[in-house]
Order: C-alpha cells, then sequence, then structure tokens
C-alpha cells in the first residue's frame, strides 16, 4: 500500500435541524395550543487514532468529510432525530491543524485516543418553547444552528525511540533487520527505501524500544534533492538519532567526512530542534575494513566529533549487541527524565500544594 503521510481534507459538521411551528388539530378540539418539536443536533466529525492503519492514503483520494444533518422537528411535539456522528480513523502518530490559521488542534499520539474536531449544530427551537402567558398561539421556530467546518492538514509522524539518519547505501535498512524482525528491502543501489520502517529491538523479555529506518538523505535535500527532507518529520518524536556513515565507500573519490557534515547540514536546515538532539556517529561496514580501528580514529579526528561513536557491521552483526543495549540505556534515562520534567510541570502549576524543598525531584541540566 502507498505510504501517505500528509493529507488536506475539508471536515463538515452537520447542521442542526429546524424546529418547526404546528399547533393541535383534533377533533373536539380545533384549537389546540402549539405542539411543533425541535430540530435534532447535527453529527459531529470525529478523529479517531487506530494502530491498525499505518498511512494517511485514505485522505489523499477522498477529500470532504460531511456528517449528517439533523432531522427537522415535526407536529404532535415530535423532535427531530440527531444526525450520526462521522468518525475518521487515522494511524496513531497523527497530528491535526488548522490548515486556514496553522493552529495545531491535536496530536493523537495514543491508540484509541480520539477528539471531536468539529461539532455539529444545535437543533433550531420548535414553537412549544415560545408559548407565553399573553401568546398562546406562537408562530415563532428557529432554525438549526450550523454544524462546524474546518479545512485540516493531517500530518503522520510516526512514534519511534531511535531514527536513522544517513546517506543512501550507508546501511541503514540493513542495521534494522539486522537488529529488529522488520525486514526492509536492502539493496545496493540508493533510495531503497522510500518510506519508514519501524522495528522493535528487545534487548531481554521486558526492555525493548522502536527505531525508524528513514529514507536517506543528500546535500541539496532541502532544495528538493534526492527525496527531498520532508521525511525527516518522522524523526521528531524520537528522544535519539543514530547518524550511520558508511566508512568504506566503493566510491574512492567520495569523502565520508564530508558527507557526514553535509548531512548534519541539512539536518539542521530542516529543524534546528532536530538538529539538537541527541545523536550518535555509527561508523558502518567496518568489515570492509582490516585497519578499522586506525579508520574509526582517523575519522572522528577529521570530522570533529565530540559525542558517542560506535563502529558496526550491520551485516556481519559486530558491534550490534553492544550498540543496542547502549541505546535501551539511554532511552530508559530519557523516560525517567521525562517522567520527573512531568513532576515538575505539575508541582509548578499547583503552587498550593508545593512539596517540602527536600522532597522535588533534581533535574539536571
Ligand atoms: N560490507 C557491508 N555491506 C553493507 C553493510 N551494511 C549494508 N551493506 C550493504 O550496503 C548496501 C546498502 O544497504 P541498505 O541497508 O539498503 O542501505 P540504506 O542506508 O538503507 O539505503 P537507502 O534505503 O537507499 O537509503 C547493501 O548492498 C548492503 O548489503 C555492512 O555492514 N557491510
Ligand atoms: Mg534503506
Amino acid at each position: 500500500m502507498k505510504f501517505i503521510d500528509e493529507a488536506t481534507i475539508k471536515v463538515y459538521a452537520g447542521d442542526g435541524g429546524n424546529g418547526v411551528a404546528t399547533f393541535r388539530r383534533e377533533k373536539y378540539e380545533p384549537m389546540g395550543g402549539p405542539n411543533g418539536g425541535d430540530g435534532g443536533r447535527g453529527g459531529s466529525v470525529i478523529m479517531l487514532a487506530d494502530r491498525n492503519i499505518n498511512t494517511l492514503v485514505d485522505y489523499r483520494y477522498t477529500r470532504t468529510f460531511k456528517a449528517q444533518r439533523g432531522e427537522n422537528g415535526s407536529g404532535s411535539d415530535c423532535y427531530g432525530k440527531g444526525g450520526d456522528d462521522m468518525v475518521l480513523r487515522v494511524p496513531v502518530g497523527t497530528t491535526i491543524s488548522d490548515k486556514a490559521t496553522g493552529q495545531p488542534m491535536v496530536d493523537l499520539n495514543t491508540d484509541g485516543q480520539q477528539v471531536m474536531i468539529a461539532n455539529g449544530g444545535k437543533g433550531g427551537l420548535g414553537n412549544i418553547h415560545f408559548k407565553t402567558s399573553t401568546n398562546r398561539s406562537p408562530r415563532q421556530c428557529t432554525k438549526g444552528d450550523p454544524g462546524e467546518a474546518f479545512e485540516l492538514y493531517l500530518e503522520l509522524k510516526v512514534l519511534a525511540d531511535v531514527g536513522l539518519l544517513g546517506m543512501p547505501n550507508a546501511g541503514k535498512s540493513t542495521f534494522i533487520r539486522s537488529v529488529s524482525a522488520a525486514k526492509p528491502k536492502v539493496a545496493d543501489y540508493p533510495f531503497t527505501t522510500l518510506h519508514p520502517n519501524l522495528g522493535v529491538v528487545r534487548v531481554d523479555s521486558n526492555r525493548s524500544f522502536v527505531i525508524a529506518d528513514v529514507p536517506g538523505l543528500i546535500e541539496g535535500a532541502a532544495e528538493g534533492a534526492g527525496l527531498g527532507h520532508q521525511f525527516l518529520r518522522h524523526l521528531q518524536r524520537t528522544s535519539l538519532l543514530l547518524h550511520l556513515v558508511d566508512i568504506a565507500p566503493f566510491d574512492e573519490a567520495v569523502d565520508p567526512v564530508q558527507e557526514a557534515k553535509a548531512i548534519v547540514n541539512e539536518l539542521k536546515k530542516y529543524d534546528q530542534e532536530l538538529y539538537d538532539k541527541p545523536r550518535w556517529l555509527v561508523l558502518n561496514k567496518i568489515d570492509m575494513l582490516p585497519d578499522s580501528a586506525e579508520k574509526v580514529a582517523e575519522f572522528v579526528q577529521a570530522y570533529g566529533w565530540q559525542g558517542r561513536v560506535f563502529a558496526i557491521s550491520a551485516i556481519s552483526g559486530i558491534g550490534c549487541k553492544e550498540l543496542t543495549y547502549a541505546i535501551m540505556d539511554h532511552i530508559d534515562q530519557a523516560r525517567v527524565q521525562r517522567e520527573a520534567d512531568a513532576t515538575v510541570v505539575q508541582t509548578a502549576a499547583q503552587p498550593d500544594q508545593a512539596q517540602p524543598v527536600q522532597s522535588q525531584p533534581v533535574i539536571e541540566q
């Protein structure tokens, strides 16, 4: 199935049904009072995150969604039936924003999470509501309110703990195949991977993380070279980036240091926040180098890299286990940190219930 990660759709909630003005007319009661019922409520549009859906492809072709209108009221005090809600299922990880203002509306990041995005209009009032002591036969009734309508921008950002960044052919898909059960296509030509693939890496029975393999990035991606850089959105939710570099390029004219720098530059152009995320250098294909330790040291020196560095062979598995354990530790720490941050936010939001100073969590900057 085609992988689509953005779509623009129009949603219309149903209008409320109209109230009516009718009067009771029966055999011995020719002048009965008002009995016009209210209109029914219009159906609303609801967005629901469903883990069985992986792409926004359904919203590429059908772009307009209308919930049902409420029925009009009728005589004999009959209220109109409410319109059915329309439920739109989207993949978990979809963010929704108002296309007109660019304002984010909701981030559906858990399975089963749902939100009413456009509210159905209220039904109009029938003439029974307008009866007073001085006006016993009101002819007023009101129309139903219009339902809300929005043009929405849907963007899918996959949920993963770790993202892979690198040139085409760096070995990203080979790595994810070697450490997880995911089996993305691997081939010796660039841009084999055209859309993100997720793999679950299980380091022991109850510790695991999700890794995202994305297409290769090349210099000039911001200007549209290669597959462009829009797919980098799938790295935005991760807490760690692995920058995979082919340290033994087939073509001798290729300088891996220059290429690595170019990619990081593209990352920065796409999103400063992504650039600031923790990033580790992973030098791949060391099986091709008899003097790999030396080459790795040379690379790190020439690149001027200060952070963590790993040397692996994705194809033979050398160094992969150590790398996955290090990632797991990092992710565990990141989770603890997130929980601590959440506690601080909560404490700050409730100044009246401030905790004694010594029991507040310590946050490292
Ligand atoms: N010798 C060797 N070859 C590798 C290694 N890892 C990947 N390769 C080869 O490199 C080529 C590209 O691998 P992929 O995993 O498809 O690379 P990719 O980064 O996913 O590439 P794109 O999807 O095009 O961005 C394939 O021919 C792999 O067999 C490795 O550790 N050693
Ligand atoms: Mg690939």
